[in-house]
């Protein structure tokens, strides 16, 4: 019968139109995710873990689009080539199926899936997640830094000198940030100030519920648990401001739970953190408040609390400093 015969062929390659007209956009698309997009994708470039995350978005968008732009070049080639039209009341030709095809689409996503599975993991762990809390003994460390657990407590006491890693604790408590600097006699501050072109090292815990210190432009998110000293990492690259916000929900005022920091140079930050620590010697605030500590009891609080209030407008932790029990201290 006529109706079986193969039909001449007239239809064109429809395939390598759709290849062809891909492959344009995907590399546009490419190119405006790598060169337009990139250089504002969040965390911005403050720090290297903040670079890095930059990258890894980037990295990870750049695999995708072309992905998401077949997808739509495919359904927009269909609905304006394919299309019913006025008239046409035919059947289509009979599908079939094409391994090939298939089997390409079932390749390709597979490779790009398992590859950022590796690109994941290792960035994860090596260059870029050292910002998220490794608990108190980091399996991964910045070259320089050999040690951050309970016994390098005296060592971390050790006067800072420009361009060693500095050290700071990042004390939680509802609603509130402290941080202290135990390279500066244990000196404590509301305003997180940091040095630029300097290695970080965030001790984060907690006086009381849990919280998460997370300065988003440092590309810095660690929990705050109270008893856990939580160490991450971050390379300050840029001067400027930033906010750090509580990323966990601790109760009634944890939106009211934010603060802002610095990134300022050497030289800027050995002065302040020189005077900021004279000045909190000589009104006793350092003698008062309890010695530097990986973690501290919230056990043990009011009348601490109040004896500080009267010291001298003490500057943060509003006077609710307790004590520590850290069986690691002298
Ligand atoms: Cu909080």
């Amino acid at each position: 019968m006529a109706a079986t015969e193969a039909p001449a062929r007239t239809e064109p390659n429809h395939g390598a139109r759709i290849v062809g007209i891909w492959l344009v956009l995907a590399i546009i698309a490419d190119a405006l995710i790598w060169f337009v997009w990139r250089p504002h994708l969040p965390p911005g470039d403050m720090t290297d873990q903040a670079r890095g995350q930059q990258f890894d978005i980037a990295v990870m968008a750049v695999l995708c689009a072309p992905v998401l732009v077949f997808i739509w070049t495919y359904v927009a080639y269909a609905l304006v080539v394919w299309r019913h039209r006025a008239g046409d009341d035919e059947d289509g030709p009979p599908m079939h199926g094409t391994t090939r095809v298939q089997a390409t689409w079932i390749t390709v996503t597979a490779v790009i899936v398992l590859f950022l599975f590796g690109f994941g993991t290792y960035e994860l762990i090596v260059p870029a997640g050292a910002g998220a809390g490794e608990g108190p003994s980091p399996i991964w460390n910045p070259p320089g830094i050999t040690t951050t657990s309970a016994t390098s407590l005296a060592k971390m006491q050790q006067p800072w000198s420009p361009g060693s890693p500095l050290v700071v604790q990042a004390i939680g408590q509802q609603w509130a940030w402290t941080y202290r600097y135990p390279q500066f006699g244990g000196m404590e501050t509301t305003e997180l100030t940091l040095p630029v072109n300097t290695e970080v090292v965030f001790h984060v815990t907690s006086l009381d519920v849990i919280h998460s210190f997370w300065a988003y432009k440092l590309g810095v998110k660690a929990d705050a648990n109270p008893g856990v000293d939580n160490v991450a990492y971050t390379k300050t690259a840029q001067l400027g401001r930033f906010a750090v916000r509580c990323n966990e929900l601790c109760g009634i005022w944890h939106g009211a739970m934010f603060s802002y920091g610095r990134v300022v140079t050497p030289s800027a930050f050995s002065a302040w953190a020189a005077g900021l620590q004279a000045r909190q010697r000589s009104d006793g605030l350092l003698t008062a408040l309890p010695r530097y500590a990986l973690t501290y009891d919230p056990t043990v609080i009011p009348q601490l609390g109040k004896a500080f209030t009267k010291v001298l407008g003490i500057t943060g932790a509003q006077g609710n400093y307790y004590p520590s029990r850290d069986p690691v201290q002298p």
